[in-house]
């Protein structure tokens, strides 16, 4: 969604609005301000009298008049000082007071030019990296709303200095992505070992998700629950198969799973007449809870003759 080209504002066909490098008169000047008053013709300058200026870091918004664009939206860079006087903020500012007022006036294309680095002398590798970062912040804090967003850059050098970090927010993503297909290749191969182990488990074995959701039984638990349903349970919640006292007990235990990363088991039941443990236990991906199951460990003695194959 973000692009660059090298050129002149003034001249950008097929764009809602262009963002002004102003200044806190907003009454024009040299740069690209110069440039864009020159190119919309000075019925822009009687609008801009009846704004009552901008402070830096804001933003103003107007009619573009002789311009390809609809509107021109007036932001005040600041001038660099050194770097110790909140310039980086306040142009990561103007970045993002003139996209909420895009956002507010229903732009959906924007052309910036690179804000504060000509006449405001702010170093242009630092500003592109703030430009480019925070624009790219804002985008995925507001899907949807944009377009395109199209930085016009007048220079070579600038525009090398946006594309590089242009390139770093790409190579991030594809990085992204081959961590996420990596890890889903691991799971599919895991989850063929991890099934068996269940499958082949005696005990009765009900997965749960936080909702309380079963999303899964074993074959032994769809034998052990077939007088409630059996199979027929999947998709309905397990706090309808328990008294409104275990109810409570299940979401106290969940709570607890979910104030500590080390929180992973609980004793909740010693069923006499089966003669078995339960316990109640949380499943993680990674640290985050995602759900639970119940753990039945029988206390009876194997019946089971050694290596019974023969
Ligand atoms: N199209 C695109 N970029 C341009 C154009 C253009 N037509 N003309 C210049 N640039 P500057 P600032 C580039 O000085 O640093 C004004 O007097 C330029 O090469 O326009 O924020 C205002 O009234 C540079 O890379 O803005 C303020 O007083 C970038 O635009 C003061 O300058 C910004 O340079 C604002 O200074």
């Amino acid at each position: 969604m973000i692009e660059l080209v090298q050129g002149d504002i003034t001249k950008v066909e097929q764009i809602d609005a262009i963002v002004n490098a102003a200044n806190s008169s907003l009454l024009g000047g040299g740069g690209v301000d110069g440039a864009i008053h020159r190119a919309a013709g000075e019925e822009l300058l009687f609008e801009c009298r009846l704004l009552g200026g901008c402070k830096t870091g804001q933003a103003k918004i107007t009619k573009a008049y002789k311009l390809p664009c609809k509107r021109i939206i007036h932001t005040v860079g600041p001038v660099w000082n050194g770097g110790s006087h909140n310039e980086d903020q306040l142009l990561a500012d103007c970045y993002i007071n003139s996209l909420k007022l895009a956002i507010e006036n229903q732009i959906r294309t924007i052309a910036f030019p690179s804000i504060s680095t000509g006449i405001y002398s702010f170093p242009v590798a630092r500003a592109a990296k703030i430009a480019v970062h925070t624009v790219d912040q804002f985008l995925k804090e507001h899907p949807g709303c944009f377009d395109r967003v199209l930085w016009v850059l007048f220079d070579k050098n600038t525009k090398e200095s946006y594309q590089k970090e242009v390139d770093l927010i790409e190579k991030n993503l594809d990085l992204a992505d081959s961590v996420t297909e990596s890890r889903q290749t691991d799971l599919q191969v895991f989850a063929c070992f991890f099934q068996s182990v269940i499958e082949q488990d005696r005990s009765a074995v009900v997965i749960c998700n936080l909702e309380h959701e079963i999303i899964y039984m074993n074959p032994s638990a769809i034998e052990n629950y077939r007088k409630w349903g059996g199979r027929e349970l999947l998709g309905q919640s397990l706090l309808n198969c328990h008294n409104q006292q275990s109810r409570d007990k299940i979401e106290k235990v969940i709570e607890w799973f979910k104030t500590s990363k080390e929180h992973n088991m609980v004793y909740t039941f010693y069923n006499q007449k089966q003669n078995k443990d339960v316990y109640m236990v949380a499943l993680r991906d990674q640290d985050r809870l995602i759900g639970y199951y119940e753990k039945h460990e029988y206390r009876n003695a194997e019946t089971m003759k050694f290596y019974d194959l023969w």
